[in-house]
């Protein structure tokens, strides 16, 4: 083996290690800082908290802890829930960013909204 072929060799090795190096570093930045779960709770004909900012990816969980039915609407037609009767639970996951109104049906009064940023 000549000098020159240890050389490049030896650079090559060089080479591969800083891509595994930086794509371990890249996959650590890449994940999201904030819970990926968030929850609203529905109790006295209103959603708490009205207003609930998420960051994209996360699963947003509805519970009605309320002693009457209610509805989870998105008012873009995002998402809907069924019918939830006490401590029924209905999930979504909001992908993109954006500002998500929602509604009761049943209720059209209970107003709030999810805004993913
Ligand atoms: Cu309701």
């Amino acid at each position: 083996m000549s000098s020159k072929t240890i050389w490049v060799l030896g650079l090559t090795a060089v080479a591969l290690m800083m891509t595994v190096v930086l794509a371990t570093a890249r996959g650590v930045a890449a994940r999201p800082p904030q819970a990926t779960t968030a929850e609203v709770k529905i109790d006295n004909f209103s959603f708490g908290p009205a207003t609930l900012t998420v960051a994209p990816g996360t699963t947003v969980t509805w519970v009605n802890h309320d002693d009457i039915p209610h509805t989870v609407v998105s008012t873009d037609s995002v998402f809907k829930s069924k019918v939830l009767d006490t401590d029924e639970k209905f999930s979504f996951t909001f992908t993109k960013a954006g500002n998500y109104p929602y509604f009761c049906s049943i209720h059209p009064k209970m107003t709030a909204t999810v805004v993913v940023k």
